[in-house]
C-alpha cells in the first residue's frame, strides 16, 4: 500500500503503537492502512449524492449551482434531509433491535423458561415496572417480571399513543414533542415510516424530514436503547463503582485468551461465567494453559465491565491489535462494530475468529450460532471448548505490558446514590455545585474511533481541556476506554487533570472526574440523568435549560448519528468530529446547525480541531449559565431577621 501513515500519526496508545509495529513488520494490512489507502467519496461525504431512485444516481456537489437539481427536481436540502434521515432510521434500528433481543431474553427469564440467565436486580426491576405502568403492589415478583418483559417487547410493534419512557422526561419537554407531533409512537414504526418518508417522491420538505428524524432518534434514545439498558441491568447488574483493568496488557501469556466483542452483554456473561467452570478450566490445564482468561472490547465489553468489573482489551481501533498479539486464541463476535478485515487477519495469525449471531455471519469466519433464550450454556461450551483447543497452535506471542486501573460503573443510580448517600440520594449536591459554580457544567464525550484521526488523541485533548475548565465528564463506548487507558478514571486524575472547583468536588466525594457509564446502548442513561439534573432543581425546567453538552469526536457509526440527533431532540448541543454529512452553506446545514434550536432547544456542530470543540461546549455551557442566572459566583450574603421572613 502506497502513503501509510507514520505509527506516530496513527495513535497516541502506546500498546496500539507496539502492535501496529509488528504487524507492519509481519506485512499484515489493519484498518489504519486501508484508510489511508482508501480516500473517502468527495460527493457522499458531503451527503450530496441520492441513490434513492433509479433515474440517477443523481450527483450533486458544494460547487454546482444551488439551483441544481436531480432527475426528480430534488435539490441538494432534500438529497441531504433524506440521507441524514436513513442514517438515523438505520442507526435506530440497530440500538432497538439490540433492545428487542434484550426484551426477548429478559421475557424468556421472566417465564422461567431460561434458567441460564436470572433476575440479579430486583429494586431494578421494580423501578422500570412502576416507569413502565406495571402494578407491583402485592403482586408475586414472577408476574410483574413477565408483565414488564411483555410491556417492553410491546413497545418495538405499538403503532398507536407513544412510547412509555417518555414520560421520565422533564414535562416541558414532553410538551415540546407533543407539540411538533414528533412523540415517538412504537420503535418499528418509527424506523418503518423514515424508511418510507424517504423513498423516492415522498418527503421533500428538509425541515420535516429532520423532525421526523428526531421522531425516529427519539425512540431509540427514549425507546429501544432505554429498554435494552434497564432490562439489561435487572439481568445483569446496575451498574456502581466497580475497579476494572482496560488495555492490551490484559491480555495473559499463560492462559487461553478469549476476547468477546460486539453488544450484547449475555453471550459474554455466559462465556465468563464458563472461564471459571472446573469441567473447562481441567480442559484448558489439559492442553498446558493455567487457566481461561475472558476480556470484552467495544461496548459488550464496556456494559459487563461497568457492571462485574470485568477486564476490558481495547477499544474499536484495537481490534486488530489484539490479535496482532498473538495471544488471542479466539475471538468471539456477535453484532455491530465487527469489521469484515478482522477475519482475514486472524487467518494471518492463529486466532479463531468466531461469529455467534445468525444476523452477523462473516465470509471466512467460523459460526457457532449463540442464543441467550436457549441452549446458551451448550453453545458457550462448545465456544470455550474451541478456544481451549486452540491455544496450542499459538505461534509467536507479543503481549504490551501496558494496562491501566480505572474506576467505572457509573449509572444514573450511582451517581445519585455517591453524590447522596443511601438515605438522601439525590442530584441536589451536583446541581448545588453547578450553581456555586464549583462545576461549571456537564459534558457527555462519547462514541467510536475512527481511522481517519489520530485515535485517542481527539478524546483525550477534548477531555482535557474540558476537565481543565471544571467540566465534569460523562462518558460510554469506545470514547470512554480510550480515556480509561489514559488513567483518567482514577480518583487521582481529578488532582492533576481539573480546574479547581471541580478537583474540590471530586476530592470529596472520592470520585474520579471521568465517569465511565457503560456501552453506547447506555448512553440512554444520560438522559436519564439529565432528567434527574432538571428534577433536583435549581437549573430550570427542561433539559435544553440545563449548562450541558456533548460530543462524539472520533465517531464512526450511523448509530453515533442516531444517538447525537436524540441528544439534539431532547435540548442538548451536540459537537461532532472527524466528518459530518452535510453540505456546507445548504439550508439543511443551517438548519441543523442553528435553526433547530427553536424548534428543539437543542442543536449539531461540527468541529474537528478537539479545542476548538472543547471551546464551543463551554460556550455553550456558559451560555446556559447565563440564562439561570449562575454565570457570576455570588458573594455569600448572610440574612438578618427581617430578610428571613421575606424569603
Ligand atoms: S462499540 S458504535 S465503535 S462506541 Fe459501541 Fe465503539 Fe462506536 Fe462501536
Amino acid at each position: 500500500m502506497a502513503n501509510l501513515r507514520e505509527i506516530k500519526d496513527i495513535t497516541i496508545c502506546e500498546s496500539t503503537t507496539e502492535m501496529l509495529i509488528k504487524g507492519r513488520a509481519d506485512n499484515v494490512s489493519t484498518a489504519f492502512d486501508r484508510a489511508d489507502d482508501i480516500k473517502p467519496c468527495p460527493i457522499g461525504a458531503l451527503q450530496a449524492c441520492c441513490k434513492h431512485c433509479f433515474m440517477g444516481p443523481c450527483r450533486l456537489s458544494s460547487k454546482a449551482p444551488y439551483e441544481k437539481v436531480g432527475v426528480c427536481g430534488a435539490n441538494i436540502d432534500v438529497f441531504q434531509a433524506r440521507g441524514f434521515g436513513r442514517i438515523v432510521a438505520a442507526g435506530t434500528a440497530a440500538h432497538s433491535d439490540h433492545g428487542r433481543e434484550m426484551s426477548e431474553l429478559f421475557l424468556s427469564v421472566a417465564k422461567g423458561e431460561n434458567s441460564d440467565y436470572s433476575i440479579t436486580d430486583v429494586p431494578k426491576l421494580m423501578s422500570m415496572a412502576k416507569d413502565m405502568g406495571v402494578a407491583t403492589e402485592g403482586r408475586e415478583q414472577k408476574d410483574i417480571a413477565i408483565e414488564l418483559g411483555e410491556k417492553c417487547l410491546a413497545q418495538f410493534g405499538q403503532q398507536h399513543g407513544y412510547l412509555k419512557l417518555l414520560d421520565r422526561a422533564p414535562k416541558k419537554r414532553f410538551q415540546k414533542w407533543q407539540d411538533l407531533n414528533i412523540l415517538p409512537r412504537g420503535v418499528d414504526r418509527e424506523v418503518v415510516e423514515m424508511m418510507h418518508r424517504t423513498h423516492m417522491g415522498v418527503d421533500q420538505d428538509y425541515k420535516n424530514l429532520v423532525l421526523g428524524a428526531a421522531r425516529c432518534a427519539l425512540a431509540d434514545g427514549w425507546g429501544g436503547s432505554m429498554i435494552s439498558t434497564g432490562l439489561s441491568d435487572i439481568m445483569f447488574g446496575t451498574p456502581k463503582p466497580i475497579e476494572a483493568t482496560v488495555d492490551l496488557g490484559v491480555l495473559e501469556k499463560n492462559m487461553v485468551n478469549i476476547v468477546v466483542h460486539g453488544h450484547e452483554p449475555h453471550m459474554l456473561d455466559m462465556v465468563c461465567r464458563l472461564s471459571t467452570d472446573p469441567e473447562m478450566v481441567a480442559k484448558a490445564k489439559a492442553v498446558g494453559a493455567e487457566g481461561i482468561n475472558v476480556v470484552g472490547m467495544c461496548c459488550s465489553g464496556n456494559e459487563q465491565l461497568v457492571r462485574r468489573g470485568i477486564p476490558h482489551a481495547g477499544n474499536f481501533m484495537q481490534c486488530d491489535s489484539a490479535i496482532i498479539t498473538g495471544a488471542v486464541d479466539a475471538m468471539f463476535v456477535d453484532v455491530q462494530c465487527i469489521q469484515m478485515g478482522l477475519v482475514p487477519l486472524s487467518k494471518c495469525y492463529h486466532t479463531k475468529f468466531i461469529t455467534t449471531n445468525y444476523r452477523c455471519k462473516i465470509e471466512g469466519a467460523e459460526h457457532v450460532e449463540f442464543h441467550g433464550e436457549h441452549g446458551a450454556r451448550e453453545a458457550g461450551v462448545e465456544l470455550v471448548t474451541k478456544a481451549v483447543e486452540n491455544f496450542k497452535n499459538r505461534g509467536v506471542v507479543q503481549i504490551p505490558s501496558k494496562k491501566t486501573k480505572m474506576i467505572g460503573g457509573f449509572s444514573h443510580e450511582a451517581i445519585n446514590y455517591m453524590l447522596g448517600g443511601s438515605f438522601r440520594g439525590s442530584y441536589t449536591p451536583l446541581n448545588d455545585n453547578i450553581i456555586n459554580g464549583k462545576i461549571r457544567g456537564v459534558a457527555g464525550v462519547v462514541g467510536c474511533n475512527n481511522p481517519r484521526v489520530k485515535h485517542d488523541w481527539v478524546h483525550a485533548e477534548l477531555v482535557k481541556e474540558l476537565l481543565r475548565n471544571d467540566v465534569l465528564v460523562v462518558q460510554t463506548g469506545c470514547s470512554a476506554i480510550a480515556m480509561a487507558k489514559l488513567g483518567f478514571m482514577q480518583p487521582e486524575a481529578a488532582l492533576k487533570y481539573c480546574g479547581p472547583g471541580l478537583r474540590e468536588v471530586c476530592a470529596a466525594v472520592g470520585m474520579p472526574p471521568v465517569l465511565h457509564s457503560g456501552a453506547c446502548v447506555d448512553n440512554s442513561r444520560i438522559l436519564e440523568a439529565v432528567c434527574e439534573m432538571v428534577r433536583a432543581g435549581g437549573l430550570g425546567d427542561d433539559i435544553s435549560d440545563l449548562p450541558v453538552a456533548g460530543a462524539a469526536p472520533e465517531y464512526m457509526s450511523e448509530k453515533a448519528i442516531a444517538i447525537g440527533h436524540y441528544f439534539v431532540a431532547s435540548g442538548v448541543f451536540t459537537v461532532f468530529g472527524v466528518t459530518f454529512p452535510v453540505t456546507e452553506g445548504t439550508k439543511f446545514a443551517d438548519y441543523i446547525f442553528n435553526g433547530i434550536e427553536q424548534d428543539l432547544g437543542g442543536k449539531w456542530a461540527f468541529e474537528t480541531d478537539p479545542y476548538k470543540m472543547a471551546q464551543l461546549m463551554i460556550d455553550h455551557i456558559d451560555s446556559k449559565r447565563q440564562a439561570l442566572g449562575i454565570h457570576v459566583q455570588k458573594e455569600r450574603v448572610l440574612f438578618d431577621m427581617e430578610a428571613r421572613r421575606q424569603l
